[in-house]
């Protein structure tokens, strides 16, 4: 299909995406897909009015009833999963699978929502008082600001938005300006479900297009609630102390840095496929992609020899094509960061395997495809305990398990975590609390590629904040405590005595 008639099947119409200032290129070959005209500070102001006011109506629509929204939103996706699927295809250079796997991620988190939507539950407490009752009530919180990453540029938004439209909060998105053009489309399957909804406030949803100076707005202005913002660690330090400075509430998704540790008694082919996917899959550009591995010294030499083998057999190439399994970086700093940190890992005595620029589409100056880089360390260096966004596995040797653990943990990151282990001392060692300090901790399987039903989010650097599944729904409403005295007299708490 031409990326016209894509853009058309998802309601972009070609006028709309000419003529402005912000251009929109493709990764797969550099080629420019579109021009939008970003928001003004005052467009982007009047947006936040409209979800602030939208808010204020939506918070009284009970809520199985929003439920039924993100429902139709989800029926919306199942119909159009393969075209914004390839819209991120196109947009951010994920192979197909992944860019259907996203949309797939979305349509599992709406279900959740709706589900969710009748099961906003509180507690009832015992009041140690005759005559009282006490409970806990919870409600829409406000305008809920997200700022998505290009990497994920849909599902980590429709984490945020399906549970904050369930939970009776508006919703104003500044996707990455890297990839406006899926938050746009969603935008037009949202209108889609909306209209079939019915009356729902105008402003519920609004998408703020544009540089990061609209995210600072966000992050700025007092009336927005939440502030949940994905991106680097750099970004989490500007946003977060800005944010608490006005009270505000912020959900931090930030760097991770994420190990896999290999004991003797792991299954390797599964070890081998795990890793594989968790450190190339999506060209390593994901926050959860496997960057270290820690493996027993015994395993050490066949593992590495069995990744080169496995590495080569990874095909670089045009995302569109069936059997490619590495598709492009997201742009020219993201291949300058890999090549200084392959040089910087060599500098710290670093075996580098792979790691150079690849030639997909001839004469494609703009288009920055590589092969995927397999370091040996002997040591957990500097650059190893930093965050470089691209396909680099840095592969470290222990000879303990303790000292494995230690190893894992430290770095400054905590998103995601596994080990590869069939010792179910060693496994549940490092699900303990002495264990992983990571947010995500797996047994015999990759760090990355979460499923929505589990709490998504890390510690240390990576933030903090839980998003998706479990109970991360309660960071998007506000928690009342009520206690009810249904008695004719008035004890006070603690026992006081007061003017008796
Ligand atoms: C991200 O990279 O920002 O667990 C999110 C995963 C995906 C989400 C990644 N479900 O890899």
């Amino acid at each position: 299909m031409k990326t016209t008639e894509l853009l058309a099947s998802l309601g972009l119409d070609a006028a709309t995406l000419d003529g402005g200032s912000l251009r929109v290129r493709s990764p797969i070959d550099g080629s420019t897909l579109a021009c939008l005209q970003p928001h003004t500070p005052a467009a982007a102001d009047a947006a936040i009015t409209r979800a602030a006011a939208a808010f204020r109506d939506w918070r009284r629509v009970p809520a199985p009833r929003r439920g039924e929204l993100i429902r139709l939103f989800g029926e919306e996706l199942r119909a159009h999963k393969q075209a914004l699927g390839a819209l991120v295809t196109l947009e951010a250079g994920k192979i197909s699978a992944e860019g259907e796997g996203e949309v797939q991620e979305m349509i599992d988190i709406c279900d959740f929502a709706v589900g969710l939507s009748r099961q906003l539950y509180g507690l009832t407490i015992a009041s140690e008082r005759p005559g009282h009752r006490m409970m806990e009530t919870w409600h829409p919180l406000g305008v809920v600001g997200v700022i998505s990453a290009f990497n994920f540029p849909v599902a980590v938004w429709s984490w945020n938005f399906a549970l904050a439209i369930v939970c009776g909060d508006s919703v104003v998105w500044k996707p990455s300006e890297k990839t406006p053009l899926t938050a746009l489309a969603c935008q037009k399957l949202f209108e889609r479900a909306l209209a079939r909804f019915g009356a729902a406030p105008a402003g519920l949803s609004e998408v703020l297009i544009g540089g990061v100076e609209l995210g600072e707005q966000l992050v700025d202005d007092a009336r927005v609630a939440l502030l949940s913002a994905t991106g680097s660690t750099r970004m989490g330090r500007a946003v977060g102390p800005r944010v608490a400075a006005r009270f505000g509430r912020a959900l931090l998704e930030l760097g991770g840095n994420n190990a896999i540790i290999v004991a003797p008694s792991a299954d390797l082919e599964l070890a081998v496929r795990g890793i594989l996917f968790g450190a190339v899959g999506t060209a390593g550009q994901r926050c959860t992609t496997t960057r270290r591995l820690i493996v027993h010294a015994s395993l050490h030499d066949e593992l590495l020899a069995r990744l080169r083998r496995a590495y080569a057999s990874c095909r670089v190439g045009d995302p569109r094509s069936s059997g490619t399994l590495i598709g492009p970086l997201i742009d020219a700093a993201a291949f300058s960061a890999m090549q200084s940190a392959l040089s910087a890992a060599r500098a710290e005595g670093g075996e580098v395997f792979g790691g150079e620029r690849v030639e997909v589409i001839a004469g494609a100056g703009d288009a920055y495809y590589v092969q995927p880089a397999l370091v040996a360390m002997p040591a957990q260096t500097a650059t190893v305990c930093h965050e470089t966004f691209a396909p680099i596995l840095y592969v470290m040797r222990y000879s303990d398990f303790e000292e494995a653990v230690a190893l894992h943990n430290a770095v400054p990151q905590g998103l995601s975590s596994a080990v590869f282990t069939n010792d179910l001392r060693e496994a549940e060692a490092f699900l303990s609390a002495a264990g992983s300090d990571c947010g995500i901790a797996n047994v015999n399987i990759g760090t990355s590629g979460a499923e929505i039903g589990g709490a998504f989010g890390g510690e240390k650097e990576t933030g903090g904040g839980r998003e998706s599944g479990s109970d991360a729904w309660k960071s998007y409403m506000r928690r009342a405590t009520n206690t009810i005295n249904y008695s004719r007299e008035l004890p006070l708490a603690q026992g006081i005595r007061f003017g008796e």
